[in-house]
């Protein structure tokens, strides 16, 4: 075998976003451009020679070709072994766990997450370190540096590795050992879950439906559901993992899971309803007449995780991004224990945890995950639900319902208005940026008092470093909450995401509409920021 050094020069949109880098396929397949970024990435880490690297994807269109051209960069680079999920799959929580389980000095997650693939979808990579978690800001700013300015990249010429053959194989000097990707995954969900309570919940006729959405948490869902809970055949659909996600758009939210969520509102329907994405690290879920948003659902495990085995010693603290509600904060007040609210970005959690300061994690982007691994989980949510469901012995209507009654309701909503040209998105968000100094103790829209108004910065409290700029945020006196940011993850135009907050205390109402309660909150900030106006747009693309 022999080393390559291949002479390339550099692109300059290989900048890392909210989750590693994510373009089109039509962009990832143009020359050298996978080889450009994972070299850029190689060439930021130290001290790999001889490590482990753990390599996987969400089995979504270019995932095979890209990873057998990592392979072959990291043998030329010097890597020792190659952990690689079979067939190329490794959910991004099986990957973390698998990075974490086996020492491996990092891992490279193929996904674009709920993004759609095919040849004309969108592809992604993402680097993680050895504690199983996003690569931190400074890893990312280095690897994107270094991307603008690379000149080779070194490979090997050796042909493709057979990714269906679970065993060994080597490329050049370096090891690949491809495993089986749910195997070390549910065993360490059954540390965490009463995987007895649960069977008897399905053995007592409990009736779910899981949707993996033609993706990644397909084989893990028949597996643990069906398999070792012993859920009857058929509460798994669409988990057969499809390189284009059968032409569907893998994002488990209310309008891609339109069809459970109608049939989760009828008699006839199931008592619990779930979904995943595409790479397996969000979740949805709706009980029987009950959504649960991912805010609420945040609040919710955290204030009973205790009743699974795995965090029965109790809980060290909650962190939230913080566009997310402020639900989680009034658990985390009452049970005593820290609260953080960190950037948009998984990637702001992995400190908190490494350092214990905090156990459970969510956003409102429908991620919730704990100390476990270092990715969010989207079946372990759905594991911690069946365990809370099974021991409770309640609906999830009812868990929530009690859940505001001790708590109060914090009514949220997010728009999006998505493939907006990005010059107006930016225009938006500096001009309303430029506001922010003005308008704190103004009373605007229906007597509503601002009590600050800013541009969010994350000061890490475990290892001093700051992050500007990460949403603007208005808060009234009231405890409602209006916030605007651009988002990190699309791959077209920009993204723009309103987040609308109002909180309604333990005695109040419970049961408006959301879209209603949240009316007034939801013209004042269009009036302030001008969405409408300046985008064209008479209504978002997509409400959470
Ligand atoms: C990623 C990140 C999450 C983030 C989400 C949305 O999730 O890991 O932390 O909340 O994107 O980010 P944005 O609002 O910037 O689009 P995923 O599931 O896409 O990897």
């Amino acid at each position: 075998m022999t080393i390559q050094t291949i002479k390339t020069t550099p692109y300059g949109d290989q900048k890392p976003g909210t989750s590693g880098l994510r373009k089109r396929v039509t962009v990832f397949s143009q020359p050298n451009y996978v080889e450009n970024f994972v070299q850029s990435i190689f060439d930021s880490l130290e001290d790999f020679a001889g490590k482990v690297l753990v390599i996987g994807g969400d089995g979504r269109f270019y995932n095979d070709v890209a990873i057998q051209k990592a392979i072959r960069i990291a043998a030329a680079n010097g890597f020792g072994k190659v952990l690689v999920g079979q067939n190329g799959i490794l959910s991004t929580p099986a990957a973390s766990n698998i990075i974490r389980h086996y020492k491996a000095l990092g891992g490279l997650v193929l996904s674009a997450s709920h993004n759609p693939g095919g040849p004309e979808g969108d592809f992604g990579i993402k680097y993680n370190i050895g504690n199983g978690g996003p690569a931190p800001e400074k890893i990312t700013e280095a690897v994107y540096a270094r991307s603008k300015v690379i000149d080779s990249y070194k490979t090997v010429d050796a042909g493709d590795i057979d990714l269906a053959a679970v065993g060994t194989q080597k490329v050049g000097d370096m090891v690949v050992e491809v495993i089986d990707p749910v195997a070390d995954y549910a065993r360490l969900m059954e540390t965490l879950f009463d995987f007895e309570a649960i069977r008897g919940l399905f053995a007592s006729g409990f009736r779910m439906t899981f949707d993996a959405m033609s993706a990644v948490t397909g084989p893990y869902a028949h597996a643990i559901l069906e398999g070792i809970l012993g859920a009857p055949k058929g509460t798994v659909v669409n988990g057969t993992p499809s390189p284009s996600f059968n032409n569907g758009h893998p994002d488990p939210n209310l309008v891609y899971c339109k069809d459970m969520y109608d049939l989760l509102m009828t008699p006839e329907g199931p008592d619990f309803g779930a979904a995943s994405d595409g790479d397996g690290d969000r979740n949805l879920i709706i009980g029987k007449n009950r959504f649960v948003t991912p805010s609420d659902s945040l609040a919710l495990l955290a204030a009973n995780a205790h009743l699974a085995p795995g965090y029965k010693g109790g809980i060290a603290g909650i962190a939230r991004s913080m566009p997310t509600s402020a639900a989680a904060d009034r658990v985390a007040e009452k049970l005593g224990i820290e609260m953080h609210e960190t950037p948009t970005g998984w990637k702001f959690f992995g400190n908190l945890l490494d350092a214990s300061r905090v156990t459970i994690c969510g956003e409102e982007s429908a991620g919730t995950g704990s100390n476990h691994v270092r990715e969010k989980d989207g079946l372990w949510a759905v594991l911690l639900w069946l365990n809370i469901v099974a021991v409770r012995k309640q609906s999830v209507d009812e868990i929530v319902r009690d859940h505001w009654a001790t708590y109060g309701r914090n009514y949220y909503t997010r728009h999006d208005y998505e493939e907006v040209d990005a010059g107006i998105a930016n225009k938006l968000v500096d001009d309303l940026r430029a506001a922010l100094p003005g308008l704190p103790g103004q009373i605007l829209g229906d007597d509503l008092q601002v009590a600050y108004a800013d541009d969010f910065t994350y000061h890490d409290p475990v290892d001093g470093s700051t992050s500007a700029k990460q949403g603007i945020r208005i808060g009234f006196t009231d405890g409602s909450r209006i916030v605007l940011r651009l988002s990190g993850t699309g791959t077209v135009g920009a993204t723009l995401r309103l987040y609308l907050e109002r909180y309604e205390a333990a005695d109040g109402r419970h049961d408006l509409d959301t879209q209603l309660a949240l009316a007034p909150l939801i013209a004042l900030a269009d009036q302030l920021a001008g969405v409408r106006q300046r985008t064209g747009r008479q209504e978002p693309s997509v409400i959470t």
